[in-house]
């Protein structure tokens, strides 16, 4: 089982699309274990895209993220980071393929309406970064309780 953290840029945000992206997750059987909204401060947004500091798009990436709104999301399941990767598609969301997030929902390269964890070190880091210690909760789906209670 892996964790892995979702943002639903502003964007996503403002155009009234985190509903849209959680529900595709969770159809896809991922569980949300957190959830967050909330403007981002500068320096976490800093510490987020620190991997980018310098290239020549950190200034927008920053300028972006802290621009409005944001949807924090940690989501599990087995192989939860390649499979959110999958769902969100390319970054450029004019390459992306039809049926992915960003193909289906997004136009332009800067307002891609999702950040998706590239990997397990990135995933635990980010974790912790968006999410304080007990934020993130440990519990059975409803449908799992209601079958057990059936039986
Ligand atoms: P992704 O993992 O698909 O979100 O993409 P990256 O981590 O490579 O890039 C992070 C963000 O930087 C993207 F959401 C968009 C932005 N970006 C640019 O604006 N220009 C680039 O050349 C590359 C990335």
């Amino acid at each position: 089982m892996e964790r892995t953290l979702v943002l639903v840029k502003p964007d996503g945000v403002q155009r009234g699309l985190i509903g849209e992206i959680l529900a595709r997750f969770e159809r896809k059987g991922l569980k949300v274990v957190g959830l967050r909204l909330l403007n981002v401060p500068g320096p976490l947004a800093a510490e987020h895209y620190a991997v980018h500091a310098g290239k020549h798009f950190y200034e927008g990436l920053v300028e972006f993220i802290t621009s409005g709104p944001v949807a924090a999301v940690a989501l599990e399941g087995p192989d939860a980071i390649a499979t959110v990767r999958r769902l969100v598609g390319k970054t450029m969301p004019n390459e992306a393929d039809p049926g992915t997030i960003r193909g289906d929902l997004g136009i332009s390269g800067l307002r891609n309406l999702i950040h998706a964890s590239d990997a397990s070190d990135t995933a635990r880091a980010e974790l912790k970064l968006w999410f304080d210690e007990g934020q993130l909760l440990d519990y059975d789906r409803a449908i799992d309780a209601w079958i057990v209670a059936e039986d």
